[in-house]
């Protein structure tokens, strides 16, 4: 049984990751206002992969048998200066994400509840990767300029990012 503390804060997770999905699809519609498909396709990756982020603690709170309650997804920004300055928001709210994450698993710890910092180990090593990724596309467009024949590059390179995998798998 999931305690109380543990539960609220487990359904917040749920809506933080519902709200990166959010985030990330409304950069989809940035990135194809300015007619980069391979930027646009690289956001809905990270918007399906963050879905499933949210459903994989949605289907973990169901398996402890703990009440899911879903809340309000807040509004995202519609506008970046640019899309090295979408890629750096990405960035921003990355960290932002690992620091609940880790939150979380530290309270799961006070909670003594081992198996959702099982769980939360999972997200602790995906943000490592997620924030690197993003890290990198940001270096590389500080490096090439994020207009001209180093953003077409970039975003040539960006389209061949694969589908994230399914959720049994993750
Ligand atoms: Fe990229 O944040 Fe989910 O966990």
């Amino acid at each position: 049984m999931l305690s109380p503390k543990l539960l609220d804060a487990l359904n917040k997770q749920i809506n933080e990751e519902y709200y990166s999905s959010y985030l990330y699809r409304s950069m989809v519609a940035y990135m194809e206002d300015k007619n980069l498909d391979g930027c646009a396709h690289w956001m809905r990756m990270q918007a399906d992969e963050e879905h499933m982020h949210a459903l994989k603690i949605f289907d973990y709170v169901l398996e402890r048998g703990g009440r899911v309650e879903l809340q309000a997804v807040a509004t995202p920004d519609r506008d970046w200066d640019s899309p090295l300055k979408a890629f750096e928001a990405a960035l921003a709210h990355e960290k932002f994400m690992t620091e609940n994450i880790t939150k979380l698993a530290d309270l799961a710890l006070e909670e003594r509840d081992h198996a959702t910092n099982n769980v939360m180990q999972w997200y602790v090593s995906e943000q490592v990767e997620e924030e690197a990724n993003v890290d990198d596309i940001v270096n590389k467009l500080r490096m090439v300029g994020d207009s001209g024949p180093g953003m077409f590059m970039m975003d040539r390179e960006l389209k061949s990012r694969p589908a994230p995998a399914p959720i049994a798998e993750a």
